[in-house]
């Protein structure tokens, strides 16, 4: 059985993030996404929020789970729950020097692999910050984000 674990903040999940955990599903037994939580951080929406957003879309995906992440090191995340390796996408080469070290630290802390998925050609623009700003500033974000996260961008239940 191999376990991995799809990290994030997610606030709020976006197509590019659903793509690689769909990608991750498809190469692992199971996937955790982990929800991060980071009381320095001022997230747009609480870990409720955000977990259920994720969990709504991601429904019909088999293997994979939610969880909040906790105010631990992923490193430790991954150990505690038997996670084989940490899947996450890159978008760009700023996006593989910002990631290096934190694989090369995970996996000095706990041994835990890092495998990086290329982002999806129709996703490389997206970041959930860039989503937050032009949504809030009138832009039309409906293609790139899940409809349960427009609806929370939206300020509808
Ligand atoms: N296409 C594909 N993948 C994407 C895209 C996109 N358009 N945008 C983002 N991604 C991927 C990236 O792989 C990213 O890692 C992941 O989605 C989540 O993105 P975000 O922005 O929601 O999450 P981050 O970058 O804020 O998450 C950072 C972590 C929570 C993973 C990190 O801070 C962490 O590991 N924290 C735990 C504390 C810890 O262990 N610190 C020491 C690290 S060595």
């Amino acid at each position: 059985m191999r376990r991995a674990v799809c990290p994030g903040s997610f606030d709020p999940l976006h197509k590019g993030h659903v793509e690689v955990i769909a990608r991750a599903a498809n190469l692992f037994d199971e996937v955790v996404v982990a929800v991060s939580v980071n009381p320095a951080k001022r997230y747009r929406f609480s870990t409720e929020e955000r977990i259920a957003m994720i969990e709504s879309t991601l429904s019909s995906l088999a293997g994979v789970t939610v969880r909040p992440m906790g105010l631990g090191l992923l490193a430790e995340f991954c150990r505690e729950i038997g996670a084989d390796a940490i899947v996450k996408g890159l978008r760009n080469g700023t996006d593989l020097e910002f990631e290096a070290p934190m694989a090369a630290m995970n996996r000095h802390l706990t041994g835990v692999e890092t495998v990086y998925l290329p982002a999806d050609a129709r996703y490389t623009h997206l970041s959930s910050s860039l989503i937050k700003e032009v949504h809030g500033l009138g832009g039309d974000v409906a293609e790139l984000v899940p409809a349960a996260v427009l609806r929370g961008l939206d300020g509808e239940p």
